[in-house]
């Protein structure tokens, strides 16, 4: 039977992230994907003057509908979130269906280079923290790391020893499986560092770096890491497809010279995800 996996984030129309990633990289997967959009954005954040039509009066009611229908999903993944009030309608969610064998992905979205993205203040960051514990799995940057635990925010170069303590401090938050994405490892490959509590073991995989920062990577490696989970790789499995497929959309990026800057190639290497999660 096809696995239903319910997303919930922004749908931005130009500026590939959150929905318009992680819709086609789930079905590719094979995963029907009921997505609810948070709010519909002309762009993301980083344009400015965006139109944006917030949804959260929505979300109760879709959640009730599901919950008459008496739907059930493999797996929740939550992404940007734009308030307050919306983590605790997504946590409603929660409640409702994250419950038995569902597994509860959650990325933190608000922050990178140490810097708070626009319109999220502490307060946004102490209903995170409140969110992260309510998930298997966490999925937050360095930056995202730093603010969920109070810790001071180390640098995207961070040492191994600093991610550790990082995740040490993650791991107060009550996710069985920590994991710190977009990590500069020590061996100057980029890719994550994660705690898994239940094994008491650390999990780490890089990729060579590529000299190309995009918008959206988070987001595409969340998506990516939910699609292998809930096609029965392992987390450690999953992480690593993640990682890799995230670092060829990357490259891809940077190799093409008519390439747009407001998010990376990743409709061109759908073909090698279906080899990563051996479906082709
Ligand atoms: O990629 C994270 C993200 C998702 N959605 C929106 C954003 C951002 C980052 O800025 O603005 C609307």
């Amino acid at each position: 039977m096809v696995k239903r996996v319910l997303t919930i984030q922004d749908l931005s129309c130009i500026g590939k992230c959150s929905l318009t990633e992680v819709i086609p990289v789930l079905a590719a997967a094979g995963l029907e994907v009921a997505a609810v959009p948070t709010a519909v954005l002309s762009t993301h954040t980083q344009f400015s003057g965006v139109h944006i039509r917030d949804l959260t009066d929505d979300l109760a009611p879709i959640r009730q509908h599901f919950e008459r229908e008496g739907f059930s999903f493999a797996g929740i993944l939550t992404g940007y979130l734009g308030s307050i009030r919306q983590v605790d309608l997504v946590l409603d969610f929660i409640h409702s269906f994250g419950t038995g064998e569902a597994k509860v992905i959650v990325d933190p979205v608000m922050a990178d280079q140490g810097k708070l993205y626009r319109g999220f203040d502490e307060d946004f960051v102490k209903k995170m923290r409140t969110l992260c514990g309510a998930a298997d799995v966490i999925l937050p940057n360095v930056s995202e790391a730093a603010l969920l635990t109070d810790l001071p925010y180390p640098g995207e170069n961070a040492s191994e020893a600093e991610l550790k303590s990082l995740l040490q401090g993650l791991r107060g938050l009550g996710a069985p499986l920590c994991v710190i994405t977009g990590a500069h490892l020590d061996d100057g490959t980029i890719g994550f560092l994660g705690y898994d509590a239940e094994q008491d073991a650390y999990l780490c995989y890089g990729t060579q770096p590529v000299p190309f920062v995009s918008h959206g990577t988070g987001d595409l490696f969340a998506g990516t890491f939910t699609a292998g989970l809930l096609s029965d790789h392992s987390c450690e499995d999953a992480l690593q497809i993640a990682s890799k497929y995230t670092s060829a959309c990357i490259q891809a990026t940077y190799e093409d010279p008519d390439h747009v800057n407001y998010g990376v190639n990743f409709e061109s290497r759908i073909p090698y995800l279906l080899q990563l999660l051996g479906q082709s």
